[in-house]
C-alpha cells in the first residue's frame, strides 16, 4: 500500500475476470507472529476473456509456494500482485503463505485484538491474508479448518456451519466450517478468541429452528441482551415486511474492541465493534440503545441486500448501502412505533444529513452516489454513498408506494439471487416490476440521482390570486455547473391562515383529490396550478423531507410560525422551528452584529416546550438549534468563529428568556420506574437533559449554585447513563465550575470500562469553546495516559469529534488546531490508515473558510501533502482538498 503508486481506478474500466474461483478451502494455523496459510482453490477458465497469466491481489505477505494441479510452478510477485502463468483451462490451485497479524495495526485482514484473532476483509482485506482475486465479482465456496492453540482461544469461528472439530497434539485444537453460499472474499471471515456467548434458538416462520449466538468477552455478557433481541426483532420484521428469511442455521455476531467501523455483515458471521454491541443501563445512553438496535438490523439486513446479491464491482456500494440503511431506517421507524416517533427518527436522519452529508456533496470529495473513480476504496464508505444512498432507494419507494416498492425488491430477488450486479439491475428491476409507473417511463431521468454529485437546490415561490382564488406554485431546480435536472417528488400540502388543512383541486380538474399530494419537479422550471383556493395558503413543502435537496421556499415568520403550530406534517413543523432559529442566526453572521432572538422566536420556542399534545421526542428536535455544519453550508464564505458565537449567544437566550419553562420541563419529565429504552422514556429523558444543560448554563452564568449542584448530585446519583452523562455534559458544556470534579467522578466510576471512557473523551473534545479551554484541555488529554491511537474508538472520540464536529474550538485564528491535526493524521496513518483518513476529511471544507482560516489551513494541508510516508488512503484526501483552490 505504502510503496504502490497513486493509481486510479474507473468505473468504466470494468472487465470480469479471466479466471473464476468455485471453490476455495483455506486452511489457518494460527499464530500471532506467523500465520500459515494454505488455500486450494478451484480455478475456472473464463471463456469470455482472452486467455493470460493469473493475477492475484496480495498485501503485506510471504509466499512460500505455489502448486497448480499437485505440480510448484514459478510465480512473480510484484508489488502487490502476484503473477502466475496459467494454462489456459480449469485447474486446481494451491498456494501457501505467511502472514503477520499481531503487527497488523491497520486492522485490514487478519489481526490481533485483546489477545484473540480477527478478520476485517471489506473492501481488500482478503489479500491480506491470502493471494486471490480479491473483488466482489469473483463468488466462491468456501471451506474453513483453523488450528490454533486451545487455552489461548477456545473458540474457532468462520462462515456457514460447523462440520466438524476436534483436538490435535501440542494443546491445540481444530474447528472446520462450511459456508454453502457462494461469496465474495470481502464476506470472509474467522474469530480465534476466549469468548463466551449469549445463545437464543428460534422458529422462523416457515418452521425452520436457528441458533443464533452473540459472542463477547467473558464480563460482557450482562451487556448482550439489546443485542439480542434487536437481531431478533430484525428477523421477524425483515420475513414480515419483505418475505425475506433467514438462511443459515445458525447467525453469529462476534465483538471486538479494535475494530475501523461500527460492523461487519460478513456472511453467517457478523463482526461488531464493542462500541455497536454492548449495552446496559448503566453504561449506555439511549441514543447508544437506539444505534445498536439499527446497526444491528443493518448488518443483518445485508444478508439479503448485500450478501445474496452483491455488488459486482466497488463503484456498486450503494447498491448494497444505500439499500440496506433504507431497510433499517424503515426497521427503526417501524419500531420506534406512533406516527410522532417515526416523525422523531426522521427528523434524526435529516438532521445527520444535512450535518455531514451536505457539506461532503458540497467539499473536495463530492462524489455521486454511484462514484465513477477512486484511489482507495475505503475512502469511498461515505455520507453519500449510504446516507444519500438510502435517499434516493426512499426516492423509489416514494414513486412507486410501499407495494409498487415491495413488488422491485421481490423481481431484484428473482433476477440476481446469488449474482454480483450493479445499481442499473436494481433500477431496472424496480421499474420493471412496476410498468406504467412513472419511474418506469423516466428511469434514465431517475438515474442522475446515481449519477450526478451535489445536493440540488430547489427554489419554491407560490403567487395567490384572490378573485379568481387561483394559486400557483412555481418550482425551480439548480444542480451544480454542467449537471441536468433530476427528478424531485415534493410532497406538499396547504395550509389556511388558521392552520386548516386545505383541499386541493388542479387545475381543469372537477373536484378536490385530499389535502396532500406529491409534485414532480422534472425539468428545470415548473408551474403548479391549483383551483378553488378559498383563502391565500401557506405551502408546506417537501413533507417528510421527500427528497434530499436544499429547499428555498422563501416563507415569511409568519408563515413558519403558521406551520409550526398547525402543520398536520410533523416533519415539517420541526423544520418550521429549524428554518426560524436558522433565520435568525444567519442574519447576525451576516450583519455581523451579536444575535438577539425576539419575542416572537422565543414565544413560539416556550409554545412548544409547554404545548400539551407534543411528544417529548419531538419538543426536544425542535427545540434544539440546527448544527453549525448545517449553518455553514447556508453561507458562501464560512467564519466558523461568527457562527459559533451567534450560536452559543442563542443557546444562552433561550436559556434564560425561558428560564421558569426550564425548570417545569425538568420536572415534568422525569421518568420514573425502572430503565427501558421505549421511544417515549428516551423522549422524556432528552427533553429533561437539554432543559438540565440550559438550567445550568443559565445558572453557571449567573452564579447561582442550586442546578449546577443537582447536575453535579445527578453525575454521581443517576440510575441510568442517559440521565448521568445528561448532567456530565451539562456542567461541562456550561464550563461550570462543578465541571472538573464532575469529570474526575465519572471517570474513575468507569475506569475499567473502555466505552464509557470513550464517552468520557467524546464529551471534553466537543464541548462548546470558551477562551480555548477546550483545545487546551483536547491537547493535554493526548497525553491522558488512556488516550491511544491504537485503539480506533479511543482516537476516534477525541481527535474525530474534536477535529471534525467541533468548528469553534477547531477552527482558531492562531492555526493551532491546524498543526495539531496534521501532526495527529501523520502519527495516526503511520498506524490505521483508514482511521486517518477518516480524521484527515475534517479539512474537506477549508476553501470556502474566511480568513485568516482559509490560509492557515491550507497551509496545514500543504505541509501533510508533502510527507513522503503517507499512505494511499490519506493522500486521496489530502489531494482532493488541495485541488479545490
Ligand atoms: N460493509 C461494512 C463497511 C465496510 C467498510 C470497509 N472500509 C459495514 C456496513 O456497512 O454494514
Ligand atoms: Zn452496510
Amino acid at each position: 500500500m505504502r510503496e504502490g503508486h497513486a493509481h486510479v481506478i474507473h468505473r468504466h474500466d470494468y472487465q470480469a475476470p479471466t479466471y473464476w474461483i468455485a471453490t476455495v478451502d483455506l486452511t489457518l494455523d494460527l499464530d500471532p507472529a506467523k500465520t500459515l496459510v494454505t488455500s486450494k482453490l478451484a480455478v475456472k477458465r473464463n471463456a469470455n476473456q482472452p486467455h493470460g497469466p493469473l493475477v492475484l491481489h496480495g498485501e503485506e505477505l510471504t509466499p512460500l509456494r505455489v502448486m497448480i494441479d499437485g505440480e510448484p510452478v514459478s510465480f512473480r510477485q510484484d508489488g502487490n500482485e502476484l503473477t502466475i502463468d496459467a494454462p489456459d483451462r480449469d485447474f486446481e490451485l494451491v498456494i501457501r503463505n505467511t502472514c503477520c497479524p499481531e503487527k497488523n495495526t491497520a486492522l485490514s485482514g487478519l489481526y490481533t485484538s485483546g489477545g484473540g484473532f480477527f478478520t476485517q476483509c471489506e473492501a481488500e482485506g482478503f489479500r491480506r491474508i491470502t493471494y486471490f482475486l480479491d473483488r466482489p465479482d469473483v463468488m466462491a465456496v468456501y471451506t474453513v479448518t483453523l488450528r490454533a492453540d486451545k487455552t489461548k482461544y477456545p473458540v474457532l469461528l468462520s462462515n456457514g456451519n460447523l462440520l466438524e472439530q476436534g483436538d490435535l497434539d501440542g494443546g491445540k485444537h481444530f474447528a472446520k466450517w462450511h459456508d454453502p453460499f457462494p461469496k465474495p472474499s470481502y464476506l470472509f471471515a474467522v474469530v480465534a478468541a476466549d469468548l463466551v456467548a449469549r445463545e437464543q434458538r428460534i422458529r422462523t416462520r416457515s418452521g425452520k429452528d436457528h441458533l443464533l449466538q452473540v459472542f463477547v468477552r467473558r464480563g460482557d455478557l450482562d451487556k448482550t441482551e439489546h443485542a439480542m433481541n434487536s437481531l431478533i426483532a430484525s428477523i421477524v420484521w425483515d420475513e414480515a415486511r419483505f418475505g425475506l428469511p433467514l438462511d443459515l442455521e445458525r447467525f453469529m455476531i462476534v465483538g471486538v474492541s479494535d475494530f475501523n467501523m461500527g460492523a461487519m455483515e460478513n456472511k453467517g458471521l457478523n463482526i461488531f465493534n464493542t462500541s455497536a454491541l454492548l449495552a446496559s443501563p448503566a453504561t449506555a445512553t439511549d441514543a447508544d440503545f437506539q444505534r445498536i438496535e439499527a446497526i444491528v438490523a443493518h448488518e443483518y439486513f445485508h444478508n439479503w441486500t448485500g450478501n445474496r446479491v452483491t455488488c459486482r464491482d466497488w463503484f456498486q456500494l450503494s447498491l448494497k448501502e444505500g439499500l440496506t440503511v433504507f431497510r433499517d431506517r424503515e426497521f427503526s421507524m417501524d419500531m420506534a412505533g406512533s406516527p410522532s416517533a417515526r416523525a422523531v427518527q426522521r427528523i434524526q436522519q435529516v438532521r445527520a444529513l444535512r450535518a455531514v452529508q451536505f457539506p461532503e456533496d458540497a467539499g473536495s470529495m463530492a462524489h455521486p452516489v454511484r462514484p465513477d473513480s477512486y484511489v482507495e476504496i475505503n475512502n469511498f464508505y461515505t455520507a453519500t454513498v449510504y446516507e444519500k444512498g438510502a435517499e434516493v432507494v426512499g426516492l423509489y419507494q416514494t414513486l412507486l408506494g410501499r407495494e409498487g416498492f415491495a413488488k422491485g425488491l421481490k423481481l431484484y430477488f428473482e433476477r440476481h439471487d446469488g449474482q454480483a450486479v450493479t445499481c442499473d439491475d436494481f433500477a431496472q428491476a424496480m421499474a420493471d416490476a412496476n410498468p406504467g409507473s412513472q419511474l418506469a417511463s423516466q428511469l434514465d431521468l431517475f438515474k442522475r440521482w446515481y449519477s450526478q454529485p451535489g445536493t440540488p437546490r430547489v427554489t419554491a415561490r407560490g403567487q395567490y390570486d384572490a378573485e379568481s382564488h387561483r394559486y400557483t406554485l412555481r418550482l425551480s431546480q439548480h444542480n451544480g455547473k454542467g449537471e441536468l435536472p433530476q427528478l424531485i417528488p415534493v410532497r406538499m400540502g396547504l395550509l389556511g391562515p388558521e392552520g386548516q388543512a386545505l383541499p386541493l383541486q388542479w387545475e381543469g380538474e372537477l373536484a378536490s383529490h385530499g389535502s396532500e399530494t406529491v409534485l414532480l419537479l422534472e425539468q428545470t422550471e415548473q408551474a403548479f396550478h391549483f383551483v378553488n383556493v378559498l383563502v391565500e395558503p401557506t405551502p408546506s413543502l417537501l413533507r417528510g423531507f421527500s427528497a434530499p435537496v436544499l429547499l428555498d421556499d422563501g416563507l415569511s415568520d409568519a408563515q413558519l410560525l403558521n406551520l409550526l403550530q398547525h402543520d398536520s406534517d410533523a416533519f415539517n413543523r420541526w423544520e418550521a422551528s429549524q428554518r426560524l432559529a436558522l433565520n435568525r442566526i444567519l442574519g447576525a453572521v451576516r450583519a455581523g452584529q451579536p444575535l438577539v432572538l425576539d419575542a416572537a422566536y422565543l414565544d413560539a420556542m416556550r409554545a412548544v416546550l409547554r404545548h400539551p399534545q407534543l411528544d417529548a421526542a419531538f419538543k426536544a428536535e425542535a427545540l434544539r438549534l440546527p448544527e453549525a455544519a448545517y449553518l455553514a453550508e447556508q453561507l458562501q464564505v464560512v467564519d466558523p468563529q461568527a457562527i459559533h458565537t451567534a450560536v452559543e449567544a442563542a443557546w444562552t437566550q433561550i436559556a434564560q428568556a425561558l428560564r421558569a419553562d426550564w425548570e417545569w420541563a425538568f420536572e415534568a419529565h422525569q421518568v420514573s420506574g425502572g430503565y427501558r429504552p421505549s421511544a417515549e422514556d428516551a423522549g422524556r429523558r432528552a427533553l429533561a437533559n437539554l432543559a438540565l444543560s440550559l438550567l445550568v448554563r443559565a445558572s453557571t452564568l449567573s452564579g447561582e449554585p442550586v442546578w449546577p449542584g443537582k447536575a453535579y448530585q445527578r453525575v454521581k446519583d443517576a440510575d441510568n447513563m442517559t440521565e448521568r452523562f445528561g448532567a456530565l455534559a451539562a456542567l461541562v458544556s456550561a464550563h461550570a465550575p462543578l465541571a472538573d470534579a464532575a469529570l474526575a467522578h465519572f471517570h474513575a466510576q468507569f475506569a475499567h470500562d473502555a466505552l464509557v471512557i470513550d464517552k468520557w473523551f467524546m464529551l471534553q473534545a466537543r464541548a462548546p469553546e470558551r477562551d480555548g479551554k477546550v483545545f487546551e484541555r483536547v491537547k493535554k488529554l493526548l497525553q491522558h495516559p488512556d488516550f491511544t491511537l491504537k485503539n480506533p474508538n479511543r482516537a476516534r472520540s477525541l481527535l474525530v469529534q474534536f477535529c471534525n464536529f467541533n468548528p469553534g474550538a477547531f477552527h482558531r485564528a492562531d492555526a493551532g488546531g491546524y498543526v495539531l491535526w496534521a501532526d495527529q493524521v501523520a502519527h495516526l496513518d503511520a498506524i490505521n490508515p483508514q482511521a486517518a483518513s477518516r480524521l484527515a476529511r475534517a479539512m474537506d471544507r477549508w476553501a470556502t473558510l474566511a480568513e485568516p482560516f482559509r490560509g492557515a489551513a491550507k497551509v496545514a494541508l500543504q505541509r501533510l501533502a508533502e510527507r513522503s510516508t503517507l499512505s494511499n488512503d490519506v493522500r486521496e484526501i489530502v489531494t482532493k482538498a488541495l485541488e479545490v483552490a
